[in-house]
C-alpha cells in the first residue's frame, strides 16, 4: 500500500490529494494513509500536508527506492528480486551470504551507504555518501571459471551504456574494471566468485558508481583520482538532464541482463567489440604489475575471454588475466 500511496502522489504532483481520496482509491483507512505518508517522509520524501487540502509530493531528493526502480523494469532475471538496505558493511559481503543460502540468479542487493566498501586486493572503496550506486548482483551462470573475467568486461560495458543512455556522457573503460570520466575513476567493479575446479557456483558482481557527489564529497586523497557523473558534468559545464539514481539503476539492470544473456549463450564477440570501442587502454603504453613482476609495453588487444594482450618491451607478448595496470596519462601515471 505504501508503494501505491507513493505512486498516487507521483501522479498528482501539481495538486493536493486529500487523505479521503487516497483512502477511497486504495481502499484503506485514513489512518493507514497517514501512517504510510509518515513512513514515506521518514524515507526522505518531502510531502507537503495541509489539514484542509491533503497531501502533495514535492520534488524529492534523489532517493533509492525498489518500487521506483521496478517501474518499467523489463528484465526477467536480473533484478527480479531487489533487496534495499539503508546501510550495510559491503553489498558484496551481504550478497555472498544470501548466494550461499541459495538466493535466485539475478538477485540484486543495493544500498545507500557502505561502512566497509571493498575494492580489489583488500583495498577500500569509499561509499559513505548517499550519492552513489553501491550494488551487487548475484549471478549463477553455467560457464567455466576461466570465463568469469568476461562478466567484469560485460559489467563495464553495461555501466558505460547506461551512463550514456541516461546522461548522454561518453565514458571510457580502463582494463579490466574501471570506468573513467575525464581521466578519473567514476566507477569500480569487484567481481568475486565461489567455484569448483570446473564449475562456477556463484558470482557476486559488485558495482560502485559515483553519481551525485561533488568533489568536496570525496576525501582529500581521492580528489585527484576520483570523480562522479555530476562532478564531471559540472566541472565541464555540461548540462545533463535531471535523473534519479533509480533511473540509472533500472537502465543498468536492463543492459546487464542483455549482456548476461549473451554470455550464457556463448555469444561474446559483441561484448568484447563493445568493450574495445570504449577502451582507454588499447593502443596505450602500460605498466603491468603482476605477482611481484613489473612489465612495460603496449596494450594491443583483449582476448575473447577478457585477457589483456601486451607487447612488452622485452620482446615477449603477454596475455594478462589479472593484476594491476597503469596507463600512461591516466590516473596519475605520467
Ligand atoms: C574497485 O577496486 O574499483 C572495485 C570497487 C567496487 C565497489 C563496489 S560498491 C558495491 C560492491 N560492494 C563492495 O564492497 N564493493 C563493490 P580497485 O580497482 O581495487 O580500486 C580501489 C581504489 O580506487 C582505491 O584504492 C582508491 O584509490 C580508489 N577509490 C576508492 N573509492 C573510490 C571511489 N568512490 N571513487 C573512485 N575511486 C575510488
Amino acid at each position: 500500500v505504501k508503494d501505491k500511496v507513493l505512486q498516487k502522489l507521483k501522479e498528482n504532483t501539481s495538486s493536493f490529494i486529500s487523505g479521503e481520496e487516497l483512502s477511497g482509491m486504495l481502499d484503506v483507512s485514513r489512518t493507514a494513509v497517514w501512517k504510510h505518508i509518515k513512513s514515506l517522509k521518514e524515507d526522505g520524501y518531502i510531502i507537503e500536508s495541509s489539514s484542509r487540502k491533503g497531501y502533495r509530493l514535492l520534488p524529492s531528493p534523489d532517493i533509492i527506492n525498489v518500487f521506483e526502480i521496478k517501474q518499467g523494469l523489463k528484465t526477467v532475471v536480473i533484478g527480479k528480486k531487489i533487496i534495499y538496505l539503508d546501510t550495510v558493511d559491503s553489498t558484496n559481503n551481504y550478497a555472498k551470504i544470501i548466494a550461499a543460502q541459495g538466493c535466485a540468479d539475478g538477485t540484486v542487493v543495493i544500498t545507500d551507504t557502505q561502512t566497509s566498501g571493498r575494492g580489489r586486493l583488500g583495498r577500500t572503496w569509499n561509499s559513505a555518501d548517499r550519492a552513489g550506486i553501491w550494488m551487487s548482483v548475484v549471478l549463477k551462470p553455467d560457464i567455466p571459471p576461466e570465463d568469469v573475467q568476461l562478466i567484469t568486461l560485460a559489467a563495464s560495458v553495461a555501466v558505460v551504456s547506461a551512463i550514456k543512455e541516461v546522461t548522454g556522457l561518453e565514458v571510457g573503460i580502463k582494463w579490466p574494471n574501471d570506468v573513467i570520466l575525464g581521466g578519473k575513476k567514476a566507477c569500480g567493479i569487484l567481481t568475486e566468485m565461489n567455484s569448483e575446479m570446473e564449475r562456477v557456483n556463484f558470482i557476486v558482481l559488485g558495482i560502485g558508481i559515483n553519481v551525485k557527489h561533488t568533489m568536496e564529497d570525496f576525501p582529500e586523497e581521492l580528489r585527484n583520482v576520483a570523480t562522479s557523473i555530476k562532478a564531471f558534468a559540472d566541472g565541464k559545464g555540461i548540462e545533463i538532464k535531471w535523473f534519479e539514481r533509480n533511473d540509472l539503476i533500472r537502465v543498468l539492470l536492463c543492459e546487464l541482463e542483455r549482456l548476461y544473456t549473451d554470455i550464457i549463450n556463448g555469444d561474446v564477440k559483441g561484448i568484447v567489440e563493445r568493450w574495445k570501442k570504449h577502451s582507454v587502454t588499447l593502443g596505450r603504453e602500460v605498466k603491468i604489475f603482476s605477482r611481484n613482476c613489473e612489465y612495460r609495453g603496449m596494450a594491443v588487444d583483449v582476448t575473447q575471454d577478457g585477457k589483456l594482450v601486451v607487447d612488452c618491451t622485452d620482446g615477449i607478448t603477454r596475455k594478462v588475466a589479472s593484476g594491476e595496470i597503469s596507463i600512461r596519462g591516466i590516473l596519475g601515471y605520467t
